[in-house]
């Protein structure tokens, strides 16, 4: 017999389905409505955790760092029990007071007053490269064109990494998304390169692989000062260089799907390139290129009348809270009238993604010269999901445009 829940608690629903099959990678949506529809909390059968899929629970969760810890890590592994795949990040898997030296450091880098140097810069890039891909014909991916090849210009040049091995950055970003996974079909395709991806980042993180000036000079002078350790120091290089491109890639390209299909808000765009950031707000929020991250309870905690185990995984679905109607109307409109401020995609909190800003700056680049060029676009064949346990993204874009005159 199994005792009776204590008074006031609650079974939650469960669900047997699996988030990270290749069905719900493809296409969250149905998923995320049925887990929304299910109760604040879902249990998930298969791998004995409990979901979160509503706006309200997602932010409540994103914001108890004390109850919803992070040190334990961000995917389905356990590290309490688990070897993580690689050396723990200091930031995304570290929880105060050892996140905090790291995550002010890497705070104050990517501060807007110390990204207005690249501004022009980055803006003038963006302009070549439209100008570039605009050049040779009026139809090309735009996934390959655009999206994947501006934040490859501009982003290690910023970090000041060298010029050999870049297209290592791509796959080893993608690997450690999966890796948030369960050890599944998508994990077991990158293991043949794991040692060596991981081996070549982690070679561009020592003092010696980076240029006079960057980010990357930054963070070593930041070990200089005292603010961080020499430990630390290569390691929050090498966050920059695993959540730094893949994440801005998918970003860039959730901006381009949204304009190929929503062409009345280009146009709005094209009136109001000011706009530029709203746009890629909303288009963070509609498609969420960071679908999900684990947290782990550091004591029973209760949400909405049921007990989470102390010691277990929470998974949060941060793409179904930006879809929750609850809190978003018509949440499945891109649609730069709405205020998408608030949106969980960056995450919320102490762990908010701390490269936004970065992000913002590459998207605003990109966009205002797009807008300037072109006058219309639209799909010239089927865009192609790419697939990945954590990031929803795209593997191709194609597109036919016309140019403005
Ligand atoms: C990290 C990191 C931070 C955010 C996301 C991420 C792979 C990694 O610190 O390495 O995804």
């Amino acid at each position: 017999m199994t005792e009776a829940p204590a008074h006031g608690i609650v079974m939650p629903p469960t669900s047997d389905a699996d988030p990270f099959a290749h069905e719900h990678l493809l296409d969250p949506e149905p998923l995320h409505r049925s887990l929304r529809a299910a109760g604040p909390v879902v249990h998930l059968t298969r791998y004995d955790v409990h979901a979160l899929a509503r706006y309200e629970q997602v932010h409540a969760a994103l914001v108890d760092w004390q109850r919803f810890e992070s040190g334990s890590g961000v995917g389905h592994a356990n590290f309490r029990h688990e070897e993580p795949w690689r050396k723990p990040s200091v930031l995304l898997e570290a929880d105060p007071p050892l996140h905090d030296a790291p995550r002010r450091v890497l705070r104050d880098i990517l501060a807007p007053p110390a990204l207005r140097r690249l501004r022009d810069t980055w803006s003038a890039q963006a302009e070549e490269l439209v100008d570039q891909v605009l050049a040779q014909g009026a139809e090309f991916d735009a996934f390959a064109a655009l999206a994947e090849a501006f934040p490859l210009r501009v982003f290690p040049d910023a970090v000041g990494i060298g010029p050999d091995g870049r297209e290592h950055l791509l796959p080893y970003g993608n690997m450690a998304f999966n890796a948030f996974g369960p050890r599944n079909d998508l994990v077991a395709a990158d293991a043949h390169r794991a040692a060596e991806l991981g081996a070549w980042v982690g070679a561009q993180c020592a003092r010696e692989a980076l240029t006079a000036t960057g980010f990357g000079a930054d963070i070593w002078a930041a070990a200089d000062r005292g603010d961080l350790t020499r430990e630390q120091a290569p390691m929050v290089v090498r966050s920059l260089l695993t959540a730094g491109v893949d994440t801005t890639v998918h970003g860039l390209a959730a901006c381009l799907y949204a304009f190929a299909t929503h062409p009345e808000e280009w146009q709005r765009l094209r009136r109001r390139p000011e706009l530029a950031r709203v746009a890629f707000e909303e288009a963070i929020r509609w498609q969420s290129p960071v679908q999900t991250f684990f947290r782990t309870a550091t004591t029973d905690v209760t949400v909405a009348d049921t007990v989470i185990p102390e010691g277990t995984k929470i998974l949060m679905f941060l793409g179904a809270a930006n879809h929750d109607p609850d809190r978003w109307s018509a949440p499945e409109r891109f649609d730069l009238t709405r205020d998408p401020s608030g949106h969980v995609g960056f995450g919320m909190g102490l762990h908010q993604c701390v490269g936004q800003h970065v992000a913002r700056l590459e998207a605003e680049a990109l966009l205002t010269a797009l807008a300037r060029r072109v006058e219309s676009f639209a799909f010239a064949g089927e865009p192609r999901r790419h697939i990945n346990n954590t990031l929803r993204g795209w593997e191709s874009l194609p597109v036919r445009v016309r140019l403005a005159d």
